[in-house]
């Protein structure tokens, strides 16, 4: 019902493209590899999903070509900063870090919509961590 906490999470929701790469699994480091992801955030978690062909076109939240997501990121515990510039060469670069050590960077070349997701996960991570 409206106010409720599922209805706050709901309102929160964000889907769009950017780019992603997966820096460490699990305290593991991996070679980068960037690429273009459709990615939604919902409830505790932030979703990347591997083809993106025919997502940005699409207003579904998910694109009805995909099957499964690629990645699941589980944000309870996770933390989000501007990545340190000796993180990548690239611009507005989100580092997201997840409790299972694995981490992400996550970017976008237009300002407003790298604000806009480094401020809808950190509000998101915020609401989950005080459950
Ligand atoms: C990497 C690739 C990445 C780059 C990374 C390179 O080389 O160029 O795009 O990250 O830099 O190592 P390769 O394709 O040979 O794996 P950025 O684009 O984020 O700068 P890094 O080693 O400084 O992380």
């Amino acid at each position: 019902y409206p106010g409720s906490k599922d209805e706050q999470l709901k309102s929160l929701e964000k889907a769009g493209m950017l780019y992603r790469t997966r820096t460490a699994d699990k305290g593991k480091r991996l070679r980068k590899n960037w690429t273009c992801v459709w990615t939604v955030l919902e409830g505790d978690a932030l979703i990347f999903f591997k083809d993106s062909k025919h997502s940005s076109s699409s207003s579904a939240k998910y694109p009805s070509v995909l099957s499964s997501p690629e990645f699941r990121v589980n944000l309870h515990g996770a933390s989000l900063s501007w990545a340190h510039k000796d993180r990548s060469s690239r611009k507005n670069v989100l580092e997201l870090k997840t409790r299972d050590g694995s981490e992400y960077l996550i970017q976008h070349d237009l300002d407003s919509i790298a604000s806009m997701w480094h401020n809808a996960i950190s509000n998101r991570i915020g609401k989950l961590g005080i459950d």
